[in-house]
Order: C-alpha cells, then sequence, then structure tokens
C-alpha cells in the first residue's frame, strides 16, 4: 500500500490493478457499464457493500471480474471505471468490487488478515467463506457465463489467494499481484524476524484506528520520518504514548516477537497443498512491500501443480507497477520497452480471456521474467532455472574487494570492521525521509550515500570483463562476530554503473541495489526460538533472496554492502540480547563493534546463480 496516495486514487489502485492513473484522469469514455450497489448477505448474515458493473452493450453472457478490498471500493462511475480497465473493456467483463468485512461499507469486524477458519467449524467464517457467498450471490443475480475471475493487487491479492483455498467451483482463473505469503519471514511486517518499524507502525494505524482511512498523517512526522522514529525510542513507547494497547494488530507484534504458531498459521505455507485454480502470480524485482509473497506462492503452489495452470511473471516494477503507467522506467533506470503495458496486454489480459471467455492459449512458459541489465523478457521453463545454471560465490577479499577466488587462510584470521550505533542508525534512503514521497522508489536508490558512511562497508569486484547473469536464489554466507550479545545483520547487492557512462551519464557510478535483507542474529539457529550471540565470537549468518533475474553488464562492477541498521525501515536492534525487542528499554541499547571475517573457513561471501550466457 503505497502510503501517499489519496483516498480516492487508493481506491482505484485497490480497483484497476491493470490500469495507469494517467489515463483514468484523462480518458473519460462514455458510460458503457451500469453500475449497480448491493449489501450482499453472508452466511453468518453479515453485509457485505459491493458495487456491480454490468457492460451496457453486450449481447453474450460475460464472465465476472471479482475484486476485494480492505482499502474501500471508493465511488467509481462507469466511466472511471472503463478508463481504469482499458486493457479489459474491450473483452467484456462484469467487473464486480466489494468491501471486504469491517471495511468501509461493509458489516462486520475486520480483522487483519484474518487466519483460515477450522475447517472443523461448520458456522466459523474466513475470506475464503465471503469469497464463496458472494460468487454464490453474483451467480444467482446477474446475468453471466457462469465462470469468476479474482485478481488483485497485495491485501487484495491475498484475499484472492485466500479464495482458492475452498474455492466456489465457479471461479476459473487468478491473479494475485504481490500477495504477502509470510508476515514474519519476507513480507511487510518482519523480514527474518526484523521488525518493518515505518510501515508496521504506520500501516497498523491507518488501518486499525478507523474503519475507514481518515488519519495516515496526523501521527509521524512529516519532514523526516527517520527523526521522529528516533524520538520515539524504545519500541515500547508507541503503545505507552499513541497505542494504548488499542490496535489489534500493533498488539500482534509486541505479543508474539518470535515466529510462533500465530505467524506460522497467517502464513500461507501450511495451506497451499493443490493448485485448485489457474494461478498468474505476479512480482516486481523492487517491490518494496511483498515480493518475498509472490515467489513463495509460486512455489508453494508449484509442489502440487500437475496440471500445470501455476505460473510465474515477474517484471521490473515496484508494488504495483504492473498496474501503473507504462513500466518503461523506475527512478532513473530505464528498461528499454513498455513492460507494464506488455503484461497488462499480453499476459494478464490474455491469461483472464483465455480461462473465463474460451480465447486463445497465450501459451505463457511457466515463469516470464524481465532480465534486468540486459532488459528482456524471459521465459524459464522452471522457476528457479535448472539448466545451465551453476553456483559461484564472490569472496569478500582484502581492501575492499570482491572476487570468486577463495582467499586463503592467514596465520591470524582477516577481517574488517565497524562500529554499529543505535542512536545513529544507517538511513534506509537519503535523508531527509519524508513522509509522503520516496517509498515507492527506494529500493533503486543510488546506493553511493550508505558506502560513504563509517559504519557501511563495501566490496567490489574488478571492472567485469564479460557479463554475469544472475538467475535464480541468490545467498549471502557472513562470518561475522559482535561485541554485543544481539545484532542485524543487512547484506545489499549491488550493480555499480562505470564511472562514465556514456548511454546515460546521468547514470555514471550509479550503484543499483538488485537484492538486499535482514537478518535479525538472535534468530540464526531457530526463528522459534532466539538466542542470545556470544560476544566476539565469530558466528556464521544465512540470508537468502527470494529471486532474482539480472545482467551485471560488462565495465560494471559487483558490489556487496554490509550494515547492522535500516533506519527506520527496520527497528533497531540494542545489541543486547533482550527477550522481547517490542519491550526493549532505553538503557538496552548499546554500541557493538561488528567484525566481518574474510579468510579461510571463515571467508564470508555470496553465492550466485550464475547462467551461462546463450551463444
Ligand atoms: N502491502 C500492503 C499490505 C498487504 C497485506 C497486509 C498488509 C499490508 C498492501 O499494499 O496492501
Amino acid at each position: 500500500m503505497n502510503r501517499a496516495i489519496k483516498p480516492f486514487l487508493r481506491a482505484v489502485f485497490a480497483l484497476a490493478l491493470f490500469a495507469s492513473f494517467v489515463s483514468i484522469e484523462a480518458q473519460q469514455p462514455e458510460a458503457p457499464f451500469t453500475r449497480t450497489e448491493e449489501m450482499i448477505p453472508m452466511r453468518d448474515g453479515v453485509k457485505l457493500h459491493t458495487f456491480i458493473y454490468t457492460p451496457t452493450k453486450t449481447t453474450e453472457k460475460l464472465p465476472i471480474l471479482f475484486l476485494r478490498t480492505p482499502y474501500g471500493t471508493g465511488d467509481m462511475t462507469p466511466a472511471q471505471l472503463a478508463g481504469a480497465l482499458s486493457e479489459l473493456t474491450a473483452d467484456g467483463y462484469i467487473i464486480v468490487n466489494q468491501d471486504i468485512r469491517g471495511r468501509f461499507k461493509s458489516e462486520g469486524q475486520f480483522m487483519m488478515l484474518r487466519q483460515p477458519r477450522d475447517p472443523k467449524d461448520k458456522n466459523a467464517i474466513d475470506e475464503s467463506t465471503d469469497a464463496y457467498d458472494t460468487i454464490e450471490y453474483l451467480l444467482k443475480n446477474t446475468s453471466n457465463n457462469g465462470r469468476v475471475g479474482m485478481a488483485g493487487t497485495s491485501y487484495g491479492a491475498w484475499l484472492t489467494v485466500m479464495a482458492g483455498l475452498d474455492p466456489h467451483p465457479a471461479l476459473k482463473a487468478s491473479v494475485p499481484a504481490a500477495s504477502p505469503a509470510d508476515m514474519w519471514i519476507g513480507d511487510d511486517f518482519h523480514h527474518n524476524g526484523a521488525f518493518r518499524l515505518s510501515y508496521g507502525l504506520e500501516y497498523t494505524y491507518m488501518m486499525e484506528s478507523s474503519k475507514e482511512i481518515t488519519n495516515t498523517a496526523n501521527l509521524v512526522n512529516k519532514d523526516d520520518v527517520y527523526q521522529w522514529y528516533l524520538d520515539l525510542g524504545p519500541l515500547a513507547n508507541a503503545d505507552a504514548k499513541y497505542f494504548k494497547k488499542a490496535l489489534p494488530t500493533w498488539n500482534d507484534f509486541v505479543n508474539h516477537p518470535d515466529y510462533d504458531a500465530f505467524w506460522k498459521r497467517q502464513g500461507f505455507a501450511p495451506w497451499l497443498n493443490r493448485v485448485t485454480v489457474p494461478t498468474l502470480n505476479v512480482a516486481g524485482w523492487w517491490d518494496q512491500e511483498d515480493f518475498y509473497g509472490p515467489i513463495t506462492i509460486y512455489q508453494l503452489l508449484e509442489r502440487h501443480d500437475t496440471e500445470h495452470k501455476n505460473f510465474l511473471v515477474v517484471g521490473p516494477w515496484n508494488h504495483g507497477g504492473w498496474s501503473r503507467s507504462d513500466g518503461r522506467k523506475l527512478g532513473p533506470v530505464d528498461f528499454g520497452s513498455e513492460t507494464s503495458v506488455y503484461y497488462r496486454k499480453e499476459v494478464m489480459a490474455k491469461f483472464l480471456a483465455h480461462y473465463l471467455k474460451d480465447k486463445p492459449d497465450p501459451n505463457l512458459p511457466e515463469a516470464l521474467t524481465f532480465r534486468t541489465g540486459d532488459n528482456q523478457w524471459v521465459r524459464n521453463d522452471a522457476w528457479p532455472p535448472k539448466r545451465n545454471v551453476a553456483e559461484r560465490s564472490l569472496y569478500f577479499q582484502e581492501k575492499g574487494g570482491l572476487s570468486f577466488e577463495a582467499p586463503a587462510s592467514k596465520k591470524a584470521p582477516a577481517f574488517d570492521s565497524y562500529v554499529s550505533d543505535p542512536a545513529n542508525p544507517v538511513p534506509y534512503r537519503k535523508r531527509p525521509i519524508p513522509l509522503k514521497t520516496g517509498w515507492t522508489t527506494w529500493q533503486i536508490n543510488d546506493q553511493r550515500f550508505a558506502a560513504e558512511r563509517p559504519d557501511v562497508l563495501s566490496w567490489q569486484t574488478e571492472i567485469l570483463t564479460d557479463d554475469v547473469i544472475v538467475s535464480g536464489k541468490i545467498t549471502a554466507n557472513l562470518f561475522a562476530s559482535t561485541s554485543g550479545t544481539d545484532s542485524d545483520w543487512i547484506v545489499k547487492l549491488i550493480d555499480v554503473y562505470p564511472e562514465n557512462y556514456s548511454a546515460d551519464p546521468t547514470m555514471s557510478g550509479y550503484e543499483l541495489m538488485i537484492a538486499g535483507d535482514v537478518l535479525r542474529g538472535r534468530y540464526r539457529n531457530s526463528l522459534e526460538k532466539p538466542e542470545p550471540i556470544p560476544a566476539n565470537s565469530v558466528q556464521q549468518y544465512k540470508i537468502g533472496f527470494p529471486a532474482n533475474d539480472h545482467v551485471f553488464k560488462k565495465g560494471h562492477r559487483i558490489m556487496v554492502q554490509v550494515q547492522s541498521s535500516w533506519f527506520p525501515l527496520i527497528d533497531r536492534n540494542p545489541q543486547k540480547f533482550v527477550p522481547n525487542i517490542f519491550l526493549a528499554n532505553e538503557s538496552d541499547f548499546q554500541q557493538a563493534t561488528q567484525r566481518i571475517y574474510r579468510s579461510g573457513k571463515q571467508a564470508s561471501n555470496i553465492t550466485l546463480p550464475v547462467r551461462a550466457a546463450a551463444r
């Protein structure tokens, strides 16, 4: 969810997962729909607010495209809807847009990512039963062809995946784009146990302090949220100063700091045990919110995909980028073609038309990935790719070097060192960090601002003499010690552009992050049972990145950066082990001296799935 968008656009975003905001404003075609507004009853009597848009001119019976949202359906006129869904309206769909339980004009109680019901409890409801009951109603109360597709972005995508757990038989196609899969492991609220502070706090406040979205900007300082969060101090102050234990999801954060049954049950791993519906999973390489989710959902489903109806598409997009704009550029990076338009017209629209309207099979590959660097769509017969890929490790070397040769053992172990200070954490993007701008593109920001700090270490290769194609799953293996008893480890893989980049001089020397993630050290051995880190002892930390497909071009360099804070994206680790960081005191926060080892058996490295170039 983009924290900055206005309510109307937010509604459009939730609905128009295929649309460009620009076209919504500019294009006002004649009303091709009639709109009805209904309160649809669920099995427990709760009624859900729903808009139904029926094409006016069609003579054939049409399929239903069903969208569900917690962000408000908005009050889109038929003409606005037609503009928003321009890639689809030509084909003809009945479009249905619904407020979920407890949000906006729907009745009932909202529950953040409501966990799937106990199948033994016949009276229980969840988002799957609400989708089922609505589909049942729509089939009976509209003139349709008996088929339903569901689609959505992020929370809307999560609702789409939920509908597929126990689907209505008429549900025939599903397009979840950037659905979270596990909020503790790798999506909006935590990554590998580290709490995503600014997103977690602001989102929870936005969603649970009112039924509608009325107060996104009245809590957090707007000029530089870095300063606001630093002034907040320990996380316990959020309740003490503002929330007073009234926000259910914040209470869940505090009460479930570790990977316990609560998070596991909310995640999709226990539930995705069959492929019920043809599914097109959509992800963006620079999605600032949910990238782990779509890759993981694809992989969980793929284990059971005997009928070949589970697909993956990944493009060079941020969160929702496939639905907004043309997808030619993200920040200053130019991808050479209109990647979002291509996705909407050639992939998504054709996928839906095939499964819902018997149009020709779009013949999608197993996984369609946009390979950045080379800027081309690649058809993969498996993801991660299995053929022509070899794992190769890039080792950290002395004097900031990075190379494929393992460093020799030294008599005295070799290392580089920095001091991590919770009073002066590394900003995740260049300060000032305004509340309203920059969030959606921060992952593509030039990382030179970070490299300049003494508490960020960098290692880089010589100038590459050949392209290095990286397709699949990257893993960082850090051998590190800390003088404290807990620590965060953040690893970033960066494409360094040539010093004089004639193709686009503004990109000269640009440090483009290709992958970056955090591991909270206390979880290095077990996600369920955190353990203190023995002070000043070398430990191994593994950080896996969900997926990549990128070419480090000849003439560029590959760089790795390591740091111990990423603020306020991630909350500050006190660097002293405490049982629950949500309850840490100010006095628990301490400086720590970090060492990253790079020799013998303690040779820190990053393992890349290197793909042989096609000749
Ligand atoms: N990333 C948002 C979200 C999804 C699910 C739960 C919480 C947040 C979103 O954009 O909807």
